[in-house]
């Protein structure tokens, strides 16, 4: 196993990698801006460096301080978490070039699923089902560009391929707004990601966000968890995810998960990751790949039992993955609701002491989060202050599960967004299941 891991990250997913460490008997380096010396992964870490000022530029993604902090702990691997330098491929790249492992896929895997043109077209020759478009950047010839939208027919929707998340993309509804749009986002995206390049994709109206959760090691073997369903967003941040997704068979499960696992043989993925589909009228559409842990693993774990964090700190020592697709079974349901330090009314954010700390307990109930009273949240980085996930025998009794934890749970001292998962986990759409990604911003947050 690996003797000493850098956590290159903050918050709860810190703490979450320190955990999944220490059960398997590795040591722990937390590297911390001068404003988290308290975070309570700090606290519990073997060794802690400080690696720069609050501003995330000067820490969190200052590269050559995280793999300072690893070259003088003698620590061996560098587990980036979500955000920050975790889909960087320079980082990963440099990590490896002095002598650390880099704790996700190879470089070039990365830098080949960051490019999203290239990241269609090797999923499209490894057999994932596409959205209809442009299959490869538009060039600048006007009337082939309207043939091919044209062709896809309209809406269509300009993405840039250095973007992603939903940054540097734009829906085009008929020809007359086609070439302006055009221009207006490949100069955006020229300037936004330093890469004018654009594709074009027949636009779905009303998808649902489903993603598929796969595990690959160094010797061949992948496997898939199943599904998530992340469509109850507001602009592009995830609000509750769910697993599996309501309405996907057994049987659509095994197909889109084997459809993701020989995806993963063929371009050698090492790793965990997400496959991101849209779905609609019954048809998975492949849109990204996301080749870090996510928020969201905890509602696969609870409803696989695989530690996905601790199979990603094995696959990077070299070990065969603990699982077989024939050990992997579904089971029950699980929801989370991330919480954020921000107005429930108007989003703001909310940074500030937490005077009051109370997480909820019992039966199915897990709560992923590094407050402790006292704890002061910084104006500084993402609002996320942890999660709160149910799991029960029944999308129903996760529910029900997920409501008392919501009563149960205090946070005071700051606003958060408790009152919005309140107000969802009574709402009748959400409660039916299956509702779209549209649904949160475009109707539940519209009436009242
Ligand atoms: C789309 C789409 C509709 N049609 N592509 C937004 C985030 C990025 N990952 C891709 N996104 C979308 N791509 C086609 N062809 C709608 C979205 C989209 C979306 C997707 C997933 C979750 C939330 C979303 C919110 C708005 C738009």
């Amino acid at each position: 196993m690996l003797d000493k891991v850098v956590i290159a990250n903050r918050g709860e997913i810190a703490l979450r990698i320190l955990r999944a460490c220490r059960e398997l008997g590795i040591r722990t380096v937390a590297v911390h801006s001068t404003v988290d010396r308290e975070l309570k992964h700090v606290r519990l870490a073997d060794e802690t460096v400080c690696i720069g000022p609050p501003p995330a530029a000067d820490s969190y993604l200052n590269m050559p301080a995280i793999i300072s902090a690893a070259e003088v702990t003698d620590a061996v691997a560098i587990h980036p978490g979500y955000g920050f330098l975790s889909e960087n491929a320079d980082f990963a790249e440099r990590v490896e070039q002095s002598g650390f492992i880099f704790i996700g896929p190879k470089p070039e895997t990365i830098r080949l699923m960051g490019d999203k043109v290239s990241a269609i077209r090797a999923m499209q020759e490894a057999g994932v089902p596409c959205v209809p478009g442009s299959d490869g950047p538009l060039g600048d010839d006007a009337q082939e560009i309207q043939r091919i939208a044209h062709q896809i027919g309209y809406p269509i929707i300009i993405k840039a391929s250095g973007g992603g998340g939903g940054r540097g993309m734009r829906v085009v509804h008929s020809e007359a707004a086609l070439l302006t749009t055009l221009d207006l986002t490949r100069s955006e995206a020229g300037a936004a990601f330093g890469n004018a390049t654009v594709y074009m994709e027949k636009y779905l109206e009303h998808p649902r966000h489903i993603e598929v959760q796969v595990l690959a090691d160094t010797h061949g073997h992948a496997i898939h968890l199943g599904e998530r369903d992340c469509s109850m967003q507001r602009r592009h941040q995830k609000v509750i995810e769910e697993a599996p997704a309501p309405g996907i068979s057994p049987e659509q499960r095994r197909r889109i998960g084997q459809v993701c696992v020989d995806a993963c043989q063929r371009i050698g993925y090492r790793g965990a990751g997400t496959f991101e589909f849209l779905y609609q009228d019954g048809e998975f559409y492949f849109i990204e790949m996301n080749t870090r842990v996510q928020v969201e693993h905890p509602v696969t774990e609870l409803i696989t039992g695989v530690d996905i964090v601790k199979e990603q700190l094995r696959i990077a020592a070299g070990l065969p993955l603990d699982y077989r697709q024939t050990d992997i079974r579904i089971s029950g349901h699980a929801l989370e609701c991330r919480l954020n330090a921000e107005d429930p009314e108007s989003f703001a954010p909310s940074p500030g002491t937490i005077s009051q700390y109370h997480p909820p307990g019992g039966p199915g109930i897990r709560v992923d989060s590094h407050l402790y009273n006292g704890y002061r949240v910084p104006p500084n980085y993402d609002s996320m202050i942890g999660k709160l996930i149910a799991h029960g025998e029944t999308r129903e009794v996760a529910i029900a599960r997920m409501r008392g934890a919501l009563v149960e749970l205090v946070i005071e001292g700051i606003k958060t967004n408790a009152p919005l998962h309140r107000r969802i986990l009574g709402d009748a759409r959400f409660l039916n299941g299956g509702a779209d990604i549209h649904y949160l911003e475009k109707q539940l947050l519209e009436s009242r």
